[in-house]
């Protein structure tokens, strides 16, 4: 198969208690995976089927109309988790430090204020979706996009664009077993589990 659930880069129970094992298990073993094999059904015998992701879903306007949805989708499905997975450790820095610690200043005034901007959207996201904070010729913003979409789409797809820096998935599934209907204590939680050294390089 073209393309392959990446293994979580720490134990499930690594991110105890912000984010439970038993999230983390359905959430990469069972929706992440679902992702992948979906992907792959609607691309596999098709000469997409060996196209960076990146490019996959960065193009959705070439994409046949019966594989754009679904590719949209599972592509960004697979792509946002990918993505987040790599920004979550027990043990990462604990804040942003250097161009981006200072960037987050010169755009949000400060790190909490960022933090409370960054909860606001995810809590205003109605529904399922992501928040990211994205930069974009020279510029951070803090964003959210609905279902799997992301920054990569283009604004016409998802309605916002730029360079994902840092994104948290806000569907239920990532956090109903631990928070239920409490998305706003995920939210508050989640800071935690953040390593600001992987956000950086992503900057
Ligand atoms: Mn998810």
């Amino acid at each position: 198969m073209p393309y392959e659930l990446p293994p979580l880069p720490y134990p499930s129970n690594a991110l105890e208690p912000h984010i439970d094992k038993a999230t983390m298990e359905v959430h990469h073993d069972g929706h992440h995976k679902a992702y992948v094999d979906n992907l792959n059904k609607a691309v596999v015998g098709t000469p997409l089927e060996n196209k960076p992701l990146e490019a996959l879903i960065g193009d959705l306007a070439s994409l046949p109309d019966n594989i754009r949805g679904p590719v949209r989708n599972n592509g960004g499905g697979h792509w946002n988790h990918s993505f987040f997975w790599k920004i979550l450790s027990a043990s990462g820095a604990k804040a942003p430090e250097g161009k981006l610690g200072d960037a987050i200043k010169a755009s949000f005034g400060g790190f909490d204020a960022f933090k409370e901007k960054f909860e606001a959207t995810g809590l205003a996201r109605f529904g399922s979706g992501w928040a990211w904070l994205v930069s974009q010729n020279g510029k951070l913003e803090i964003v959210s996009t609905a279902n799997q979409d992301n920054p990569l789409m283009g604004k016409a797809v998802s309605g916002v664009e730029g360079k994902p820096v840092f994104g948290v998935d806000v569907w239920e599934h990532a956090y109903y077993l631990k928070y239920q209907n409490k998305r706003g204590a995920y939210l508050k939680a989640i800071w935690n589990v953040i390593d600001w050294n992987a956000v950086a390089k992503n900057f």
